[in-house]
């Protein structure tokens, strides 16, 4: 009897009508933003440190390919993206494949889908943090100033020491302070924090658009044949690389409870930073790989590289602004993302109450966002995160996979619910999203993937220490007629 009532738990759905009701009630965030604050999150989110730096070894792997590998990555993300637009206007609340997960498949799944999500946003803004890092100390050198290696690295903890660590190095203090910055900022209220957006976002467009435009005068048409030298198998390998460079357009979804018109402007927001983006991307792909042969493309620093190599210092140095300016924003709105997953989480009681807590003044969830900010600051300060920055991908395409298959399941299960935004060709969209997500899944490492199945583990252990006892689901299910748990009291 007893199994059979942890089963039917772990199954148990909430309900999209419940969702609708907790976001309208007093526990529900404020609905601020529109559909142009969604794009430029969106884009804040996705250009940073995948586009000035990834490239390179995207193509080391796929030559002038990259721009294919560039198309490929773009279309799983497509297919991903209309599956959450989807589901956003369907159950816009804050949460994202968490809370669609909540509604598809059961409590159990949508928990470690939550617990899968801290590898993509709180894993990822450390990741971040620390190559924004590394992005200052090169332009302070480049002022003349030098920063110590004991406050400017986190310190080394294997021989030889791995990247983002340094011999000698004590604390990574850039990184420490800017992740408080970015806390600080989101802590304060969300519309200041899409406006500190904006303005970064502004910055790497230009910079992005200035390389696609400079750079098209040097390209050399010779340098794209052979256009595959590593046939398709490494433009796939590229793509599986380059993927990192797409994640953020998700994170829109996490703010569907602060959109004034979510049936509307979630779907401009999620679809359109992802279209503006693509485009993006292949342009510097092209230009890149025309510009420079692929050999010859520097692996650390690709597009600062190929216009040194021209004697166009002053564009090098723009560049390394736009990075700066990009992996900013990508930190801004990673934080924000993972603190309205936690309190999703919180509300559903399978976190803390605590972290469903709304600030009086700024109607922000405050103690997420302060908690969020702590961990990912003292993770990029003290600890080797590029050795586990991959895991970044590994979490995102798992969630991508799970809100695919859930818009196939919701489709079935509950087929009249309104649908303000319809994934078109359902099966099949969602089915290619699925495929795509998959192989490129299969693509990463082992050692990624053993890692993976330890963070989940970690997760089973605190749900079933935790979550399963105070799950507000739950606790409604057991009290006839349906009791309220007070949450954020
Ligand atoms: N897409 C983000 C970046 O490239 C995560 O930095």
């Amino acid at each position: 009897m007893a199994s059979t009532g942890i089963v039917a738990q772990l199954l148990r759905r909430k309900r999209a009508g419940t969702m609708h009701a907790d976001a309208a009630s007093e526990f529900g965030l404020h609905r601020v933003l529109r559909a142009s604050d969604l794009t430029l999150l969106g884009i804040g989110a996705i250009v940073g440190a995948g586009i000035f730096v990834l490239t390179g070894v995207g193509a080391q792997h796929a030559g002038p390919g990259l721009i294919a590998s560039f198309v490929l990555a773009g279309v799983a993300c497509a297919m991903a993206a209309l599956c959450y637009s989807e589901f956003a206007t369907m159950i816009p609340v804050a949460g994202s494949a968490y809370s669609y997960s909540y509604a598809t498949m059961g409590e159990f799944v949508a928990w470690i889908i939550g617990w899968d999500l801290v590898l993509e946003y709180a894993v990822g803004a450390a990741a971040v943090a620390s190559g924004w890092s590394g992005y200052l100390r090169v332009i302070l050198e480049g002022l003349g100033i030098h920063l110590p290696i004991e406050i400017a690295s986190a310190p080394c903890t294997a021989t030889p020491c791995v990247q983002g660590t340094a011999e000698g190095a004590i604390i990574n203090l850039p990184a420490l302070l800017i992740v408080c910055l970015m806390s600080a900022v989101l802590y304060i209220g969300i519309r200041e924090s899409a406006r500190l957006n904006s303005i970064f976002v502004s910055v790497k467009v230009f910079v992005v658009l200035a390389v696609i435009a400079i750079g098209a005068f040097y390209v050399q048409p010779a340098n794209w044949t052979p256009f595959t030298p590593f046939g398709w198998m490494g433009v796939a390998n590229g793509a599986a690389l380059i993927f990192f460079a797409y994640i953020g357009f998700d994170a829109v979804s996490t703010v569907a409870e602060e959109v004034i018109d979510p049936g509307r402007d979630l779907p401009i927001g999620i679809i359109g930073s992802l279209a503006v983006c693509t485009v993006l991307y292949m342009g510097v792909a092209a230009v890149l790989t025309g510009m420079v042969p692929y050999i010859e493309i520097d692996a650390a620093a690709p597009l600062a590289s190929a216009f040194v190599g021209r004697g166009l210092n002053f564009v090098a140095g723009m560049i390394s602004l736009g990075a700066i300016a990009g992996l900013t924003s990508v930190l801004l709105v990673l934080l924000l993302g993972q603190s309205r997953i936690f309190f999703a989480m919180s509300r559903d009681g399978l976190l803390p109450a605590a972290f469903s807590k709304i600030h009086p003044t700024f109607h922000t969830p405050y103690v997420p966002t302060v908690i969020t900010g702590i961990a990912v600051a003292l993770t990029a300060a003290l600890l080797p995160i590029h050795e586990i920055a991959e895991l970044t991908n590994i979490g995102t395409l798992f969630a991508f996979v799970l809100v695919c298959a859930g818009v196939m399941i919701l489709r079935y299960t509950e087929p009249d619910l309104k649908r303000p935004f319809r994934t078109p060709l359902v099966p099949l969209v969602p089915l290619v999203g699925i495929v795509f997500c998959v192989f490129l899944m299969l693509r990463l490492p082992l050692l990624t993937w053993s890692r993976f199945f330890g963070w989940l583990a970690l997760g089973f252990i605190v749900y079933f220490a935790y979550g399963r006892f105070h799950s507000r689901v739950a606790l409604d299910a057991r009290a006839h007629p349906p009791a309220r748990r007070r949450v954020g009291g």
